[in-house]
């Protein structure tokens, strides 16, 4: 927790001494608790979802969290996106993910509920981990709050489909208690910033993701986390520059890492 506050550059502004007292006091309990039990099992893991638009850096934020210190990987379990999940689908190896790309208005819903399935398996994988702090990349409430709205305003998904998911997104969700973070880590780079860094990894499905559909995305996200800028809803920090991504690249980015907490962020859907 130390070293998300000062390494990786998260800085409580409202309610800093609640949230990071909760969070040290429970990391700390589990490990003061030498429970001479080899099979010990923690009472209460603790799951933060890393958030932010396409190519802004979650994967590489997640990395160096735990190659980083060797003391962090004994505690953090990183859960990353299940990507390859997409791309690699039974004995014909058929790949979700471009097929959403190649012909979206085809195949929104048909990816967005595999993207849900797979997180759900993902997520059912890591909770018999030990341990004491988990790091989702990304879930289902940013495949909900800003994804689904994205392609459903698009009309990639129409009235009907958007029905059937919203009919069971909350239900699945009540009975998978797993999928609700305690806080999620946002983070934001500008639109153009994601088009760069996308355009530099080169990920061969994303070719023909244009910077307008990153601007969309960047706005749901922005609109989800932060959904009125006045009185307080639960956002806990602001950070300076989290990390030196790509700043050889872009030496002009300016990233911030957001650390949220709030039931409207996961308590139902927003429509
Ligand atoms: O890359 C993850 C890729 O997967 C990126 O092309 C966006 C896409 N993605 C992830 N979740 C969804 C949902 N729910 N709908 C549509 N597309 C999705 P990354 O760099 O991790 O963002």
């Amino acid at each position: 927790v130390e070293y998300l506050r000062s390494s990786v550059g998260i800085i409580h502004r409202n309610h800093a001494e609640s949230i990071t007292t909760f969070v040290k006091e429970s990391v700390d309990e589990e490990l003061k608790d030498t429970s001479s039990d080899a099979r010990h099992i923690p009472k209460k893991r603790i799951t933060f979802c890393v958030e932010g638009n396409i190519s802004v850096g979650k994967t590489t934020f997640l990395q160096k969290i735990v190659s980083d210190t060797i003391e962090l990987r004994d505690l953090v379990e990183v859960v990353p996106e299940p990507i390859d999940k997409w791309q690699d689908i039974g004995p014909d190896h058929f790949n979700i993910l471009d097929a959403f790309y190649a012909q979206p208005d085809r195949y929104a819903y048909t990816f967005q509920n595999y993207v849900f399935v797979t997180r759900v398996m993902q997520e059912r994988e890591s909770s018999i981990g030990l341990k004491p702090l988990r790091l989702l990349e990304r879930s289902v409430f940013s495949d909900r709050m800003v994804f689904v709205r994205a392609v459903h305003e698009a009309k990639w998904m129409n009235e009907m489909e958007i029905s059937i998911y919203d009919s069971w997104f909350d239900p699945v969700v009540s009975v998978l208690p797993g999928l609700i973070p305690d806080g999620f880590i946002y983070l934001r780079a500008t639109p153009d910033t994601c088009h760069k860094r996308m355009k530099h990894r080169k990920r061969e499905e994303e070719g023909g993701v244009s910077l307008d559909y990153l601007r969309d995305l960047h706005e749901k996200h922005e609109s989800w986390l932060f959904p009125s800028e006045t009185g307080d809803h639960g956002v806990f920090s602001v950070s300076r520059p989290p990390l030196q991504l790509d700043s050889s690249i872009h030496p002009d980015i300016r990233d911030q890492v957001f650390f949220l907490q709030g039931d409207h962020m996961h308590s139902s859907i927003q429509k």
